[in-house]
């Protein structure tokens, strides 16, 4: 199968720094009217600091009208791939480069799993967004992932079961496993289940959720992530820029 642009552009990147930082804005902030603009001058700098690609999403986008205005604003200021990281269908959007096409393999709810894909599919087609088939598995509980997407939590002492769903991701044909510990997570997907999946799955390994510091980033880089994203630490840190840039070279030198 032809490889389309974005899922090349990828893989050559993990060729050449072999763990990426994809980070992730999300849209819409209710108390502050600005963030939009903001969020593409962030995206700016967090190219220019080595980020591979920006992800915009979340699992709480309500505004769609103000979802496809940031990604355009992003469009602007960066050359980096903009991909959407969808919680739902409102989260498909005209302009981006790409779409973590996901399915959310441990929800208990099928919406999460087939049908909110279904509604999208036609709407990604349309908009000429690239598809990258992904398996999203949660990890732990207690995040608003967790919560919104009905997930049965792999518990963080669990390796085994991690490895057993990304084992099925790879052999229904998905090229990326996404191991989410939730946005904000208190702890991040622990390195031990990291390289217990890394042995077995042989696509493209996502990692995300609390990771806050270039010490967490490297052991999960370490244990044999391909992407890590970060997205709480940009949002809330007065320190991020020099945090992210931390967070870059400990991966790099991982
Ligand atoms: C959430 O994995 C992402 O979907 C990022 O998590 O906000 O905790 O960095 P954080």
């Amino acid at each position: 199968m032809e490889q389309k642009p974005v899922e090349a552009y990828i893989r050559g990147e993990i060729k050449k720094h072999r763990t990426l930082c994809f980070p992730l804005i999300d849209s819409g902030s209710e108390s502050d009217p600005d963030s939009n603009s903001k969020a593409s001058l962030v995206a700016k700098k967090l190219e220019s600091l080595g980020a591979s690609a920006i992800l915009v999403g979340g699992s709480s986008v309500t505004d769609q009208i103000e979802l496809a205005q940031l990604v355009s604003n992003i469009k602007s200021q960066v050359r980096i791939p903009v991909i959407l990281f969808p919680g739902n269908i409102t989260g498909v959007s005209p302009k981006a480069d790409a779409i973590l096409f996901s399915s959310l393999l441990n929800s208990e709810n099928p919406y999460f799993i087939t049908e909110a894909q279904a509604l999208g599919a036609l709407a990604v087609k349309k908009y000429r967004i690239e598809p990258l088939p992904t398996a999203y598995v949660i990890v732990g509980e207690g995040t608003a992932a967790w919560f919104v997407g009905r997930a049965r939590g792999i518990p963080l002492n669990k390796p085994g079961i991690a490895v057993m769903y990304s084992l099925a991701a790879q052999y229904m044909g998905m090229r990326f496993l996404y191991l989410e510990a939730g946005s904000g997570a208190s702890r991040s997907v622990p390195p031990e289940m990291v390289q217990a999946v890394r042995k077995h799955y042989e696509g493209i390994l996502i990692v995300g959720g609390g990771i806050r510091n270039a010490d967490s980033a490297q052991e999960i880089a370490k244990a044999g992530a391909d992407i890590i994203v970060i997205g709480t630490m940009i949002e809330n840190d007065g320190q991020w820029e020099d945090k992210f840039s931390s967070i870059i070279q400990s991966i790099r030198s991982a």
